[in-house]
């Protein structure tokens, strides 16, 4: 007996090379250049973040560990949800502590992402451990409107999007992003959403720039996946990785700076790029938040922020909100 589980594929190989084809050549010809962060995650980017989760230099992931430690029970009571989607799922880690809480048996976990190999990866093992959890996993771009598998109309459904994913989202698109979440709620649902706060500045750039290199090793992955599957030729030893907080727009940028002027040849797009030498390319906007800024952000997106958990020392909150 093996324990199986859905998936829906929204990004078969077309959808994915023409979302990836548009981002590279809008973001390589734009001035500074600038793409989107979806594309580091193939199987080896997903590793790499996994490696990240563990340094010490990255204390976020530990901290919205912590607090599911602590407040999962409180979390499944105040929701009695039967359904969880989870967005930017990843390898599920976390969310244990929320299924448990909440039940597996019978419940609904539907994760989201864009890696084929964490999701396959992450539903193998949790089918195996909760067999009677019923997983449907969606390969798919989250930014886009999402159509969530069946899932029974009554009970209360949670939708997940921690980690601090929604730092991805530059300042002007947050609130239409979150008012795109709302409008797939129902009254009776609740978004759990986890968040990383401003804090010292040396402290922020050093979860970005870590000593072992993992995190430089994670943003030049996306030159492997780039040659990979456009064809391309970079040479990922001719940049250097680069983590820069941004004042104004309260955001830490991952960059890669070219070490000498190049030009790169992106087969697939017919587009040859020019660097100067020292340009920086950006290459990830991880925002931080204030929990006022937050709170403001939800209820502009028509969502209320009912509970905060905090952690102090490590500057990270997790909301929990409603429709
Ligand atoms: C998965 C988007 C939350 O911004 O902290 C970690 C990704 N990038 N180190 C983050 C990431 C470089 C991470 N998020």
């Amino acid at each position: 007996f093996s324990p199986s589980y859905g998936y829906t594929d929204t990004l078969d190989a077309e959808h994915y090379a023409t979302a990836l084809r548009a981002d590279i050549r809008k973001g390589l010809t734009s001035t500074p250049k600038s793409t989107s962060p979806t594309w580091f995650y193939d199987a080896r980017g997903s590793e790499l973040f996994e490696e990240i989760t563990q340094l010490k230099e990255y204390p976020l992931w530990r901290a919205e560990l912590g607090l599911f430690q602590r407040h999962a029970r409180d979390i499944a009571s105040r929701t009695g949800a039967r359904s969880l989607v989870e967005l930017g799922s990843g390898s599920s880690t976390k969310t244990q502590l929320i299924l448990e809480a909440l039940g597996p048996a019978g419940l609904h976990y539907i994760p989201v992402d864009v890696s084929a190999d964490a999701l396959h990866q992450a539903a193998a093992q949790l089918v195996q451990d909760y067999p009677e959890l019923r997983l449907h996993a969606l390969r798919a771009d989250f930014t886009a409107p999402l159509a969530l598998p069946g899932l029974p109309d009554r009970d209360p459904r949670l939708i997940a999007f921690i980690g601090s994913t929604l730092g991805n989202f530059r300042g002007p698109t947050r609130v239409p992003f979150l008012r795109a979440l709302h409008g797939i709620m129902r009254p009776e649902d609740f978004l759990l959403l986890g968040a990383d706060l401003v804090k010292d500045t040396d402290e922020m750039i050093a979860a970005y720039d870590d000593v072992e290199g993992v995190t430089a090793a994670f943003n030049k992955n996306l030159l492997h996946v780039l040659n990979r599957e456009l064809d391309a030729d970079f040479e990922p030893d001719a940049f250097e990785h680069r983590a820069v907080w941004n004042e104004a727009e309260q955001h830490i940028e991952m960059r890669l700076r070219s070490l000498t002027e190049q030009r790169v040849t992106i087969g697939d797009l017919d587009l040859k790029v020019h660097f100067e030498p020292g340009e920086e390319w950006i290459t990830e906007r991880s925002a931080k938040f204030t929990p006022d800024g937050l709170k403001a952000e939800l209820t502009a997106a028509g969502l209320s922020a009912d509970r905060v958990w905090a952690d102090t020392d490590a500057g990270f909150v997790v909301v929990l909100a409603t429709a």
